[in-house]
């Protein structure tokens, strides 16, 4: 028998999917994952917001600290707000390349071809800025915590960009740092902490990406 609650409960029984479907299914999934790559040279091509309102809900239904849901994914569309966006962003890029990172950091990109020029920023027909809540303002004017707010925020953006892949999409996990511009470009409250930044649309017909590589299940996985 359940345990009685204080709060309501309902039956949760999804369907079962057969082993051999589920086999299947998750092969079909990772040989479609193994095909991502990261993008820095996007299509200006637009993107309709209906589609990028979708992975917003997608992203919203990723599990949470106590479900607080510490999550707002800014969507921007705005060529203004975008070029606004690329200059704070490359100028805080071009002090981080020149002064701020290591030279093993340095080193560590070199294989990528990264610099401080984000032509992307204003190419790609979205950004979508992801800012984590720390805490929730109170009717009140009191504070109240949110719990793991990186990790839920981190799972929240992997089930967006999953599902963007899946819709055929190409997005950057983009990092400017710092990156408090966001907070005042997009206006927002002080509950809020910039993420990620995410340009997303189509490759540019020319988009090439570096030839790395991806380690295998026996280099990420160990069996107990
Ligand atoms: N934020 C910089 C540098 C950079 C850092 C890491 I770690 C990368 O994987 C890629 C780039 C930039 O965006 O260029």
């Amino acid at each position: 028998m359940p345990v009685p609650s204080a709060y309501p409960f309902r039956p949760y029984q999804p369907l079962r999917v057969p082993v051999s479907e589920m086999e299947r299914r998750s092969q079909l999934r990772y040989e479609n994952f193994s095909q991502r790559r990261s993008v820095r040279d996007f299509s200006p091509e637009p993107v309709p917001r209906a589609v990028i309102e979708n992975l917003i809900r997608v992203a919203g239904t990723a599990p949470s600290g106590a479900n607080k849901q510490p999550w707002t994914f800014c969507a921007v569309q705005s060529p203004a707000l975008k070029k606004q966006i690329r200059v704070a962003a490359e100028q805080e890029e071009t002090e981080a390349y020149a002064h701020r990172m290591p030279p093993e950091w340095l080193e560590d990109l070199a294989p990528l071809g990264t610099d401080s020029h984000k032509e992307f920023l204003e190419t790609a027909p979205w950004l979508l800025v992801v800012f984590r809540r720390i805490y929730e303002p109170q009717h009140d004017g009191s504070q109240r915590n949110n719990y793991y707010v990186n990790e839920s925020v981190g799972l929240a953006t992997g089930f967006l960009l999953a599902a963007a892949h899946e819709a055929g999409l190409a997005f950057l996990t983009h990092t400017p740092s710092p990156m408090n511009f966001l907070t005042r470009l997009l206006n927002r409250p002080k509950n809020e902490r910039p993420y990620l930044l995410i340009p997303i649309g189509y490759p540019a017909p020319d988009a090439q990406v570096p030839d790395i590589h991806r380690k295998s299940l026996e280099d990420i996985s160990a069996w107990y």
